[in-house]
Parts: C-alpha cells; sequence; structure tokens
C-alpha cells in the first residue's frame, strides 16, 4: 500500500534540455531506424494489440499455436492460452543447427577463471541437469530454490528447470540464511541447488552453511545439489545433499523439453513490497518468453554474433531478463561476471570489453557513478571500439552520470539506453529505442512496444504537462506478473486497487511537452540501495526483532554513489542505552536477518518517533532529518510534539 501519509514531493527540480541524437550509421543498421517507424509500430501495438504481439511471439517456435492471444478480467490477464513452448528449448535447442560452436556464455570469475560455453555444450549441461532433477522427483510445477554465485552454473540450472517446467526461484547470493529461509519456506521448494561458497573482493564466502541454517527443522526440501566453487569444506547430510559434479557425470544428455501451457508458471522471483514479507512475483512462459526476447531484441539493438553483457545478478529481475533469457532467446553470446567489476582492479570492465569485442553493455546508474568517481583514466586506457549500445537501468539516473557515460564509455557514438521496468513488469517497458530515439539525459524517454502507460493523480486523471503523477499502465501486456505467488488477493491490492482500473507502478513521474517520461522515483516505502530494492518494512522487523530496539523507522536518504543510503532512526527499550558497541550490533542484526545490502549506513537513536494521532510514524520528518534538510510541510498532525524539537538537534 502506498504511504498515504507521505505525500510524496513531486515538484521536480531537474531541469535539462540537452538532445543526443541517434548517428545516421548507427540507425541505418538499427532494427527500427527513426522515429517514424517506432510510431508505426508503436500505434499498432497499442491499437491492435493482438495482431502485433501474435507476429511477436511468432519468432519464437511453439509445440503448438495458441487459441487466444489474450485474455483479459482485470486484473487477471491470459497470454497465448492453449499454446504449447519450452523455454530451454527456445534458448538452446532451436539454435544448435546454426550456433551450436558458437558461444553462449562467457564467464570471467572473480578469482581469474574462465569459462567459454557454446551453445552445444550448454545444452548438454542444461539436459543432464534436467535429468539429474527428474532424479530427485522434480515434476512439473515443483519449486527449486537457487542460492548460487555468479557462475555458469546459475543459468544452466535456471534453464534445467525450464526443461522440465519446473519453477525456479532464484534467491540472491548475498542474501542471508534468514532471508533464504523466508523464501524457500513460502516456495515450498522441493531441491535446492547451491554452492559451498563463491568470492568477494578476493576473500572466500560460505553459502552451502547459509542453506544448511535455512533448512534446519525444514522436512520438505528433499536435495540440496551442491556445485563446488572455491573448495571450502562443508557438510553434507546423507541421503540428502549431492556433488553437482558427481550427479552430472552420471547422468544422460538426452532429456525431451516439457511442453508448458504458456499460462503455466515459469518461476517465482521475491522482491521487496511496502511490507516485511517478501512478494513472490510469478511469471509465465508463453507472455515473458515474447516480450523478454523482442525487447532485448529491439531495445539493445541485437545482432547475430553480438555479445552483450548485462552487469546485474541473476538475483534479480535484470539478471533473468537480460542476462540469461533475453540474450539466449535471440541466440547471442552472453557475458557473465563474478563479483565487483572494480576487482582486482578498475580496469577489470573496459579490458574485457576490448578482449571480447563486447557490443551491449547494460549496468546501473551506482556503478556508473563509482567508475566516474574512480576517474575517467581508466577507461581512456581503452578503445571500446566494439560497443554498439550502452544501457542503464535500476535506479533514476542523474544527468551528469548519463554524460559522463556517453562521453567516456560511449565515446560519443553509442546511443544510451535509460530503460525503465520492475520485476513486476518482467522486461522493459519504457526506454528509447537505441536507433530511433532521440535522448535526453535523466529521462527513460517513451514507451516501447505494446505499453500503454500514463502519468495521473489518485483519482487516475492525467496531470499536466511537466506535472509530477503517479507512473500507471493502462493496459496488460505479456510479461506481466500474473499474480503473487499464492496470494491473489495481495495482487490485487498492490497493483490493481491503488488507482482504479490500471496498473499501479509505485513510482513518480511526470512527462514533458515531448511526450518523454521523466521518473522521480517511488512513492511508497520501497528503496534502491545500490541498485538493489529493499523495503524499509523489512529491514524495520529486523532491527525490532533486536532485544534492545523498541522501535524503528528507516527511510531513504540521497547518496551521491549509491542512489539512496539506508538511514535507521531507533528507540531502545528501558534496559538499553545506546553505545558504540550496541550500535555495531545492531547493524550486524540487520546483516544476519537479510544479508550486507541492507546494512544501514546510519543508525540513530532517538527518545520517541515522529507520530500521527492514530500511531503512524510520519517518515517524511524522518527524510529531512536524514538528508539535513529544513522540516518542511504540514507538521500539526504530530501527537508527540515535543520530540521535533529533539530531532531538530540531531
Ligand atoms: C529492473 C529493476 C524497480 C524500481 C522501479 C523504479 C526503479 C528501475 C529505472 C528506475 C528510474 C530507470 N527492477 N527503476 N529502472 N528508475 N529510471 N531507468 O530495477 O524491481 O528491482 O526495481 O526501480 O523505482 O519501480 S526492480
Amino acid at each position: 500500500m502506498i504511504n498515504k501519509i507521505i505525500k510524496p514531493d513531486f515538484k521536480s527540480t531537474l531541469k535539462e534540455d540537452r538532445v543526443f541524437h541517434p548517428s545516421k550509421k548507427f540507425s541505418a543498421n538499427a532494427h527500427i531506424k527513426n522515429m517514424a517507424e517506432y510510431t508505426k509500430l508503436y500505434n499498432e501495438s497499442i491499437k491492435k494489440p493482438e495482431v502485433f504481439w501474435a507476429r511477436e511471439a511468432e519468432n519464437l517456435e511453439w509445440f503448438k499455436k495458441w487459441d487466444n492471444v489474450l485474455e483479459w478480467k482485470q486484473p487477471f490477464a491470459k497470454w497465448f492460452s492453449g499454446g504449447k513452448i519450452n523455454c530451454s528449448y527456445n534458448c538452446l535447442d532451436r539454435h544448435l543447427s546454426d550456433k551450436g560452436t558458437q558461444s553462449a556464455i562467457i564467464w570471467d570469475g572473480e578469482n581469474g577463471d574462465k569459462r567459454n560455453i557454446t551453445y552445444n555444450e550448454l545444452h548438454e549441461e542444461v539436459c543432464k541437469l534436467a535429468n539429474v532433477l527428474k532424479g530427485f522427483k522434480v515434476k512439473k510445477g515443483d519449486r527449486v530454490v537457487i542460492y548460487l554465485p555468479m557462475i555458469p552454473e546459475v543459468a544452466i540450472a535456471m534453464l534445467a528447470c525450464t526443461r522440465i517446467g519446473a519453477i525456479h526461484s532464484v534467491v540472491f547470493g548475498g542474501y542471508s540464511s534468514e532471508a533464504l529461509k523466508v523464501r524457500i519456506n513460502d516456495a515450498r521448494a522441493k531441491v535446492v541447488i547451491t554452492v559451498d561458497g563463491g568470492y568477494r573482493k578476493g576473500n572466500k564466502t560460505r553459502m552451502k552453511d547459509a542453506v544448511d541454517e535455512a533448512l534446519s527443522g525444514v522436512k520438505f526440501v528433499k536435495n540440496v545439489i551442491v556445485v563446488k566453487r572455491n573448495g571450502i569444506k562443508v557438510q553434507m547430510k546423507k541421503d540428502r545433499d549431492f556433488l553437482y559434479g558427481d550427479l552430472m557425470k552420471k547422468a544422460s544428455s538426452v532429456c525431451q523439453p516439457a511442453k508448458m501451457n504458456a499460462e503455466d508458471p515459469l518461476f517465482v522471483l521475491y522482491t521487496s513490497g511496502t511490507t516485511g514479507i517478501p512478494k513472490g512475483v510469478v511469471h509465465t512462459h508463453g507472455g515473458y518468453l515474447t516480450q523478454v526476447a523482442m525487447s532485448a531484441k529491439y531495445i539493445f539493438d541485437l545482432h547475430p554474433n553480438d555479445k552483450f553483457w548485462c552487469t546485474a545478478d541473476v538475483g534479480w529481475i535484470t539478471g533473468h531478463s537480460y542476462v540469461v533469457y533475453g540474450p539466449l532467446l535471440n541466440g547471442v553470446t552472453t557475458i557473465v561476471t563474478e563479483g565487483l567489476p572494480t576487482h582486482p582492479t578498475p580496469e577489470r570492465p573496459w579490458k574485457l570489453i576490448d578482449k571480447h569485442k563486447i557490443t551491449q553493455f547494460y549496468t546501473a546508474p551506482t556503478a556508473i557513478r563509482m567508475f566516474m568517481k574512480i576517474g575517467r583514466a581508466w577507461p581512456a586506457r581503452h578503445k571500446l571500439k566494439s560497443l554498439k549500445v550502452i544501457g542503464t537501468v535500476g535506479e533514476p539516473i542523474n544527468p551528469e552520470a548519463w554524460t559522463w557515460y556517453y562521453n567516456n564509455i560511449g565515446k560519443r557514438r553509442c546511443p544510451v539506453v535509460d530503460t525503465w521496468w520492475q520485476t513486476e513488469t518482467g522486461s522493459i517497458l519504457v526506454t528509447s529505442l537505441p536507433g530511433a530515439t532521440p535522448t535526453k539525459p535523466g529521462s527513460a524517454t517513451l514507451p516501447f512496444f505494446g505499453v500503454d502507460v500514463a502519468v495521473v493523480d489518485m483519482k487516475g486523471k492525467k496531470t499536466k504537462v511537466n506535472e509530477g503523477g503517479y507512473l500507471v499502465i493502462n493496459k496488460p501486456w505479456p510479461s506481466m506478473l500474473r499474480t503473487v505467488y499464492k496470494n491473489d488477493e495481495r495482487y490485487k491490492k498492490t497493483y490493481w486497487n491503488e488507482i482504479k482500473g490500471v496498473y499501479f507502478s509505485g513510482d513518480g513521474a511526470r512527462r514533458d511537452k515531448d511526450g518523454y517520461i521523466w521518473i522521480m522515483g517511488r512513492t511508497d516505502d520501497i528503496i534502491k540501495v545500490a541498485g538493489h530494492r529493499l523495503g524499509t518494512m523489512e529491514i524495520e522487523s529486523a532491527l525490532v526483532s533486536h532485544k534492545a530496539v523498541a522501535e524503528a523507522a528507516v527511510v531513504g536518504k540521497q547518496d551521491e554513489i549509491k542512489g539512496e543510503a539506508i538511514v535507521a532512526f531507533v528507540s531502545l527499550n528501558l534496559k538499553f542505552t545506546e553505545s558504540e558497541k550496541l550500535i555495531n550490533e545492531l547493524g550486524a542484526h540487520v546483516v544476519k536477518c537479510i544479508g550486507p545490502i541492507a546494512r544501514p549506513s546510519q543508525i540513530i537513536v532517538v527518545d520517541d518517533l515522529p507520530k500521527t494521532r492514530s500511531g503512524k510514524i510520519i517518515r517524511r520528518i524522518l527524510k529531512s532529518i536524514a538528508e539535513g534538510n529544513e522540516i518542511k510541510g504540514d507538521t500539526s498532525t504530530i501527537a508527540n510534539a515535543d520530540i521535533l524539537e529533539k530531532l531538530k538537534k540531531l
């Protein structure tokens, strides 16, 4: 639910008038060459969605054609129902006759390890692992949790699930055992695929231990498959845990792809919402695959032999759609990298681009700002001549970072695509098209094909030019989430009830005189820290689960690199007093409950939190305090006004 007490600050201060046009040379070879082509297709996609999407779906291979392109009983959509399809078949088998020996995955490990996996090899591995899963009695519709670092096995595991129709749920490797447990429980997974441990800045991490902890007392997980990565010693529970390598040695490499219904779930991905419990976002086969394949093709202008590098972790939606499925559905090479891009040196990404002749680079503003801070000397040493398109995703990009990216990575040659979308949307919905759209730094530009967006007020009325409002989507699209796993009510309430009749994104935005969309950030209690999506409520529940904490309120504070940083205000239980030790302990406690990404950068102890008469914490005030700003707006609703004076002194 959006926080009705915080009226979002919709005044946009961003002024940016520059416009960048794609070069003639780029446009000449692009799938979409100019705005006239974009407009024509866009209009068709909105006026005749069934014609448009049927044509796009036909680019995939279906075992059986669909009966209906769309059945829409708001808020439940069915796309391509009656159709039969398989994801791994479309990512792999379909390409083998002409691309069998081409690289499907080029992997660059954190410790210098490298692997090059051809489509033939990937197909073989996927079939083998699918047979291993079958051996563990995994059937259509069963859930498999994947808790792995960025190693090729993560893609193999996802594809193996889709081959037999099992539903995968990838859990970000940086989540703690407790966060993992919540997800395994909600999904009621039958099998978990994990690793002994990974690497972080050269140090070995322990992941199997976290799985063991998460599984204590859990009966429904029958087997754990353990990939060997960093070689640390781990415990193997008899009859439950098996080494990936041992299992694969014995597995057959012949596995027929399951014929899945278009509307069968493909995966569940947990994402933060505005309550303490994450939501299992459900995506299905037919619609998701169709829109992910076509969005990757048009937005990154994919051509045969392209090498596509998306730096996201597969634990997030960006990794699902544009590390694994988008590139493989298009038969290009995907670059998979483990560890920080700046480790062992800040030169790593630029070296990699030149070495492999990478053609598309897709990253987040937080990474761009970090590269910017480290300095342009590093990319300046590299030609980066192979790059054609560079992209950004995850948070609003400030025009300075956009321009730096354009100048220093794109070398003023490559169009920048600023792509807006969400875990729930499955694929990119607002973006420029690199060969067509004139771009404005800081704007995600225009709606993608088939996407009917609007910026409206709470009543659903369109806002005026440049006036802020809520970004909504008027009509269903193929890769939209179908529901929240096992919770249709939460799905309806969160996405289709805030503003009547439309999909509520939770983002604030404005449209300028050219119809360009400028995203202004979240209007609810979700924050983006270094591109990671976190719910303030999750962090708050972690804090109050510590014995010293009486109450907690978490807000996002503007941060030069991370976009937002986490600031926590806590009041303590009577027996406890503030100390450095306690503050450190609280930070560590959040890490234990969620993971290092959720550690507050600041924890501030207060006597009391500012509240309304009905007891709701007024976060707006805390945000101003955290950012060192004057407290603006109405403060008359505060019940405990005396606390305000104390807070101001902080
Ligand atoms: C893909 C992803 C979704 C939230 C979304 C926005 C923010 C994403 C942009 C952006 C401005 C962008 N999925 N967001 N892309 N804001 N410009 N290009 O990030 O589910 O993890 O997060 O991210 O607030 O609602 S996500």
